[in-house]
């Protein structure tokens, strides 16, 4: 019996190769015409800052200030790309290793690092930048993401005409994700019900050690094509692919088209989190290939071809990235712990008797200690 074929051959999109060499594609050309050299260079820096925090808050959790810290390191082409191309109603619903997609919308990165030293269950307000907090459960918030997105149909932001009321919503997820039950019941949800929801799915090869390869037997963006939804697959280490692809699909979300599923092909050039030694189950080889497609060098490659890095924008980068680290670095320094009896605050909007009654027993007891008990 013939092995029937499980390929249907999705094309990857590609505008600028790994040598960072520009690629036409009438399709998505039309969505890059607008983007001149500032606000390419614009990507180029939000790709390098957002590696520069990774470094530094990789460094404090070796140093023992964070507890955890999740690594975007390779990933900055997909999310950075990506978050430029949503607009500010959009509301963004990440993973935990979206640090490059909150650079973007505007928030202080070093908010992220609240929840990994510990002093705070979030780290930030969603509705002030349109991000939800990170979700650690793993491909639990794409349903949560739907359901905010056909929230949208119904308060009548979806399909106006208006590109300033028009709104969407993009929920990243991982590789491994995909398998998750409550993944696949978004899917099926977003399917029937057109909801406003771009499915960004950052395929980095790995679900710590699990291979790309445990996850499916064909390729992930199949995966959408069996719910009924566009399906993109995009070179995710390619920052203006990633844009073009980003900004369609959004746009088909925003205009009431419906949802979109994309994989975007990348790496995880680093360990899962700093509680994981990839060395136990992955070459060396195989990280030195990803390396070679580095989408930071790439977009540096095409900027320096085309003339538009002078040599004075890549030192002021240096400066603003080492900014960034001290900025870092004094803010984790100086998080305090909240009193321990902060843990009852958010349990329920409204007081409740019994919260009310274990908060009155734990105060107690912390004052029954000579010092005042732990904070
Ligand atoms: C429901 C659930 N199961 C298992 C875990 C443990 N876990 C944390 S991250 C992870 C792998 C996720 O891989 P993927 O979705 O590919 O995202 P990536 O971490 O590679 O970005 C697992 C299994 C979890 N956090 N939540």
């Amino acid at each position: 019996m013939t092995q029937p074929d499980l390929d249907p051959a999705i094309e990857t999109v590609q505008l600028l190769t790994p040598e960072g060499t520009r690629v036409a594609d009438t399709r998505y050309d039309p969505r890059v015409a607008h983007l001149d050299a500032d606000a390419l260079r614009r990507f180029y820096a939000d790709m390098v800052l957002t590696r520069r925090f990774d470094t530094e808050a990789t460094a404090l959790q070796r140093q023992g200030e964070l507890g955890l810290f999740t690594p975007s390191l390779g990933q900055e082409a997909a999310q950075i790309g990506s978050a430029h191309a949503l607009a500010p109603q959009d509301f963004v619903f990440p993973a935990y290793r979206e640090h490059g997609v909150l650079h973007v919308r505007g928030l202080d990165l070093t908010d992220v690092l609240k929840q990994f030293r510990g002093v705070d269950h979030g780290g930030w307000d969603p509705a002030e930048h349109g991000v939800h907090l990170f979700t650690l459960v793993v491909g639990a918030h794409p349903l949560h993401a739907v359901g905010y997105a056909m929230g949208l149909q119904r308060d009548g932001v979806v399909g106006t005409g208006d590109p300033q009321r028009d709104a969407g919503v993009i929920a990243y997820l991982g590789d491994g994700a995909t398998s998750q039950g409550d993944v696949n019941e978004a899917l099926v949800f977003a399917g029937v019900s057109d909801a406003p929801v771009v499915f960004f799915v950052q395929n980095n090869q790995w679900a710590i050690s699990v291979p790309v390869s445990g996850q499916s037997k064909v390729p992930l963006a199949q995966r959408g094509l069996g719910f009924g939804i566009p399906t993109v697959r995009v070179d995710g280490n390619d920052v203006l692919a990633c844009y073009a692809v980003t900004a369609e699909a959004m746009e088909r979300a925003r205009s009431g088209g419906g949802p979109t599923f994309v994989e975007a092909v990348t790496y995880r050039m680093g360990a899962h989190t700093t509680s994981d030694d990839p060395l136990r189950y992955r070459d060396e080889a195989e990280v030195a290939a990803w390396r070679a497609k580095d989408p930071i060098d790439r977009l540096r490659h095409y900027l320096e071809s085309a003339g538009e890095l002078p040599a004075g924008f890549l030192a002021d980068l240096d400066e603003r990235a080492e900014a960034l680290a001290r900025h870092v670095r004094d803010a984790v320094h100086a998080m305090v712990p909240p009193p321990a009896a902060s843990m009852f605050d958010h349990v329920y909007a409204t007081p409740h008797a019994l919260v009310d009654a274990e908060r009155a027993w734990f105060t107690d007891y912390q004052a029954s200690f000579e010092d005042g008990g732990v904070r």
